[in-house]
């Protein structure tokens, strides 16, 4: 089932406030404890908006969406975001230093466990050598909107940001798209050997980030038109075929 550390969603169809058709329809997926489900799609199939249901950004009126088994709608805020770590599609960072992005402004000084905590994250989203080459290091600084790093470099800072909390489940939105495939890979494999269990939910538009996901879910104009592995879908989903082979 969707016991702990599971996402579920049960025939959800979701419609934006003042929007006359729905954006997705009929959405049913399942990703277990410690599970990667990878979904992909084209520009606009409706990838963000199946991961912006999971934290709530907004609520569906058909379906249900469960995070551990519990319709998302039972939690508070606070204990629903607790559990997830949400990396979104386009990396955020604020004017401050490194370990403070890192800790979302939470204190990690230098010497204190929450400074451990801002390294080994940092570790596992395969930023050390960048920053340890910056001049400050972890309390180097970070301009406004990250504008002194470069889009992998923000990205890998906002996926240790969400490694900082060591939540049970990931939800990565197009995380890894500036990092080059070396990085991507080594990241990933990092991020399952070092959070034991996490369930992993990634978006993604290259067939390489996602071969490896338990199921992959493909989706167009809000439907999931296929759903197996890289080789079942080769073999039996068109749209998932011309994703591949572009
Ligand atoms: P998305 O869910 O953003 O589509 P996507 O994530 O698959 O696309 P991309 O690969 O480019 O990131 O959008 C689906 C539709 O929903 C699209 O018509 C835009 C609309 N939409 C809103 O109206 N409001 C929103 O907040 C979002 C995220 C999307
Ligand atoms: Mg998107």
């Amino acid at each position: 089932g969707s016991g702990e550390g599971g996402v579920e969603f049960r025939d959800v169809s979701f419609t934006y406030p003042g929007a006359e058709e729905p954006v997705l329809r009929n959405i049913s997926f399942k990703a277990r404890k410690g599970e990667t489900v990878a979904i992909i799609g084209s520009t606009g199939s409706g990838k963000t908006s199946v991961l912006n249901l999971i934290p709530r950004f907004y609520d569906v009126a058909e379906g249900e969406v469960l995070v551990d088994g519990i319709d998302v709608r039972r939690y508070s805020q606070h204990a629903l975001r607790a559990k997830l770590g949400y990396v979104s599609q386009r990396a955020v960072l604020f004017s401050g230093t490194v370990s403070g992005n890192v800790a979302y402004g939470g204190s990690a000084a230098p010497g204190s466990d929450a400074e451990e905590g801002v390294r080994r994250a940092v570790a596992i989203a395969q930023g050390t050598d960048f920053v340890e080459r910056m001049e400050g290091q972890y309390e180097g600084r970070i301009a406004q909107g990250g504008d002194n790093v470069s889009g992998g470099q923000k990205q890998r800072l906002s996926i240790a940001r969400a490694v900082y909390r060591q939540p049970d489940i990931y939800l990565f939105d197009d995380s890894f798209s500036a990092l080059d495939y070396r990085t991507d890979r080594e990241l990933r494999a990092a991020l399952r050997r070092e959070t034991g269990g996490a369930t992993t939910i990634i978006v993604a538009q290259r067939i390489g980030t996602i071969k490896d996901a338990d199921r992959i879910l493909v989706l167009e104009d809000g439907r999931i038109v296929g759903s197996g592995t890289h080789e079942e879908l080769l073999q039996d989903c068109e749209t998932y075929q011309e994703i591949a082979l572009s």
